[in-house]
């Protein structure tokens, strides 16, 4: 264990995934200490979480990496998409290049933190009972911090195997000729169905809401093709960052009905041809503002989607004639086979949103109509209290004793989506009100770590002790946050994004929809302007 009771550092970091890695590894050549507390058991984050059939990253290599040369030099991956494997080896070898898990303490989990006034320490207290103090705390826990479970009658009654995504069993579990059901069709459930059913007996999806999947045309990288490549990396992570979502590619710089329907067909042909997230974040700059241009992308997806299923009743449920919501307003799954595979005669899809669940017996699912359908193993993939549930979860208190989930019980208050008033010398990144679930995960982590990074030298520097963000500052960043969402289409649709997936949740934009660019800029101008916004000491 690399720390004792009582340990006293500079700086606290929660969570060692991409973004605490990231600030310990900038901070130290900085010459702050740092300490990682960790609740898992490795490197790695939501990819040490994550281990379910099929889980893979979204984003493309090497968009998806950190830009830090050491790292990334001697590294190569044997997919465009890597699955959660690989990923683990990556961190493995981030730990080589960087010699971070001496300083990480893992199954080290927080469950209370207060800024001690007299002291200008954080005050922090891990569930096995330890303590520690910090002149800083840094919060890299990810927005999947905490999980969704349903609240269906009976699920402790099920006599098969029964997983959420992100608890699935390190080793396994044998779904050889069984009869799985998969709940969920987020970028969980599809990539858990698509890779049970080879070897499943059958695989049957519960979807409440359809999702728009993508092609991810994924596909083998040769080692060659990659170090051949690996001299136009600084230039890729430069490019990436002046685009709207951290990506190697930006919204076209034209609206959807510039183009004639023939052009526009071709367009859209080739963003599906290229794969990804291209047809959603490459795709004409109005979809997702102009109703009728997402409307149009839609009706070209929908198409694209019906040609490959041929049950009609299927056809109908996983990819309707009108759009269960605008199109991107809820985050495409990337798919490879998804719409054959379910197209299957012993594979199957339920519209649980006209029958939905009504109980889980001791070996069926039993859905409002009366139906019931068995099961040998049932997977979750019901999602996260995103963005917000983490944070919310662990204890925080500001300087009066007031519990984060307090704070943002009615809704949510940060200051540049990386600080809260009453929280001095605390940052967090990739949470709420930031550009978090609108851009990709390295990309935005190195964005709010090198403004964390730059901040705490600064206020060394200028032997600032102590800083916290004022109310006026976070009441006009919510406003910023919210004023950039109402112009787009995401309010109109339940949605993460909006908090809408957890009951009794408010109803908020939780992510800044201005685009990484835009974004830093407006963190930059408070840093230069002298903390503006910030009160320090
Ligand atoms: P998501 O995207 O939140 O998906 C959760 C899915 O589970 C979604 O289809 C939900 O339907 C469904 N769901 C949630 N609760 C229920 C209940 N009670 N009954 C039936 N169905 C339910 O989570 P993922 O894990 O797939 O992905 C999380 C993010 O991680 C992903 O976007 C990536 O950025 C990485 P709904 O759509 O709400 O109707």
């Amino acid at each position: 264990d690399s720390y004792k009771d009582n340990l006293e550092t500079d700086v606290l970091i929660v969570g060692a995934g991409f973004g605490g890695i990231y600030l310990m590894h900038k901070l130290r050549q900085q010459g702050f200490n740092c300490k990682i507390f960790e609740a898992g058991k490795e490197l790695g984050g939501i990819w040490h979480w994550n281990c379910y059939p099929g889980a893979r990253v979204d984003t493309q290599i090497p968009i998806y990496e950190y830009s830090i040369p050491e790292v990334y030099e001697d590294w190569t991956w044997s997919e465009r998409y890597p699955g959660f494997a690989e990923l683990r080896k990556y961190f493995e070898h981030v730990d080589k290049k960087l010699d971070v898990k001496k300083d990480v303490a893992f199954e080290t989990r927080v469950v209370g933190a207060q800024f001690d006034k007299p002291s200008a320490k954080w005050v922090i207290k891990t569930e096995d009972g330890r303590t520690a103090r910090a002149r800083y705390l840094l919060l890299a826990t990810g927005f999947a911090a905490k999980r969704h479970f349903p609240d269906w009658m009976g699920m402790d009654k099920f006599k098969g195997e029964i997983h959420h995504s992100s608890f699935w069993p390190d080793a396994g579990v044998d779904v050889k000729g069984k009869r799985v059901a998969v709940v969920g069709t987020g970028s969980t459930g599809v990539q858990i169905a698509q890779e049970t059913a080879k070897t499943a007996g059958s695989v049957t999806v519960f979807q409440r809401t359809p999702n728009l999947a993508l092609p991810m045309q994924q596909k083998p990288i040769s080692e060659d093709e990659q170090i051949k490549r690996k001299s136009d990396y600084p230039e890729i992570y430069k490019n990436r960052m002046t685009t709207f979502a951290g990506f190697q590619y930006d919204f076209l710089q034209r609206n959807t009905f510039d183009d004639s329907p023939e052009e526009r067909e071709a367009f859209y042909e080739e963003l599906f041809k290229n794969g990804g997230f291209e047809f959603w974040l490459a795709n004409y700059k109005d979809l997702l503002f102009d109703k009728d241009a997402n409307r149009e992308a839609y009706n070209f997806w929908a198409k694209k989607a019906r040609a490959r299923i041929t049950d009609p009743r299927k056809r109908d449920i996983l990819a309707p004639l009108e759009p269960p919501h605008a199109f991107g307003t809820k985050r495409p799954s990337l798919e490879q086979n998804f719409y054959e595979m379910l197209d299957k005669p012993e594979n199957d899809v339920v519209d649980i949103k006209a029958t939905p669940i009504a109980e889980v017996t001791e070996t069926s699912i039993k859905t409002e109509d009366g139906k019931h359908r068995e099961f040998d193993v049932i997977a979750l993939a019901t999602g996260f209290d995103s963005v917000t549930g983490g944070m919310k979860n662990m204890g925080l208190r500001d300087v009066d004793g007031v519990d984060l989930a307090e704070k943002w019980k009615m809704g949510t208050w940060s200051y540049l989506g990386m600080t809260c008033s009453g929280y001095p010398n605390m940052f967090f990144l990739y949470g709420a009100q930031g550009p978090t679930a609108f851009s990709n995960g390295p990309s935005c982590v190195e964005c709010q770590g090198d403004w964390i990074v730059d901040a705490m030298k600064k206020l060394k520097d200028e032997d600032i002790k102590y800083i916290d963000a004022t109310h006026e500052a976070e009441e006009a960043w919510r406003k910023n946050v919210t004023e950039l969402s109402d112009k787009t289409l995401f309010p109109g649709t339940s949605s993460w994004y909006m908090g809408a997936n957890i009951p009794g949740k408010p109803r908020e934009q939780l992510n800044y929809a201005g685009g990484i660019p835009l974004y830093e800029k407006e963190c930059r101008e408070a840093l230069n302007n002298g903390f503006q916004g910030f009160v320090t000491a």
